[in-house]
């Protein structure tokens, strides 16, 4: 099971502990093509010293891997939107894990979207019982 973990970069990396703890998570499940997201070092400043260019590249050819993607989605990410795009093109099975926040709401191109299972939690414990449901259909 080869498993692409989407994550806001440049979007803002307040949420990078909880995508490091939702990514050892998903390493039960498979392989996650996409750690370095949960990396603490890597900044909104991302990889710098790479091209862009080829972050797009080696991205979508991971993407075009994988067997699922699992994007957490509060802290919204061009990225992340561009990526639930083609992962919805290329009929990718997706889940969003979206975590409630006072004063913000989950953008309507993504919770208007029927083909992503969207799903709202709290606690790590609540986003760990949603993965087990999604990995066990
Ligand atoms: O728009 P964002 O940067 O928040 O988009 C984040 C999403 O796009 C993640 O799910 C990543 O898979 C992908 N992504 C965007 N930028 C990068 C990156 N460096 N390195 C790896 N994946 C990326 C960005 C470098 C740049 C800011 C100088």
């Amino acid at each position: 099971m080869k498993i692409y973990f989407a994550g806001s970069i440049s979007g803002g990396r307040g949420d990078s502990e909880l995508y490091a703890q939702i990514i050892e998570e998903l390493r039960s499940y498979g392989q996650v093509l996409t750690e370095h997201l949960g990396d603490p070092t890597l900044t909104n400043m991302g990889e710098q010293r790479t091209d862009p260019g080829f972050i797009l590249r080696r991205d979508v050819a991971w993407l075009t891997a994988a067997d699922v993607v699992v994007a957490e989605v509060s802290t919204p990410s061009l990225g992340v939107g561009y990526e639930l795009a083609r992962a919805e093109t290329m009929g990718k099975r997706v889940l969003c894990l979206y975590r409630e926040q006072s004063g913000r709401h989950l953008s309507s191109m993504i919770s208007g979207n029927g083909s992503f299972n969207i799903r709202t939690y709290g606690t790590l414990e609540d986003a760990r019982a949603i993965l087990r449901e999604f990995f066990a259909a």
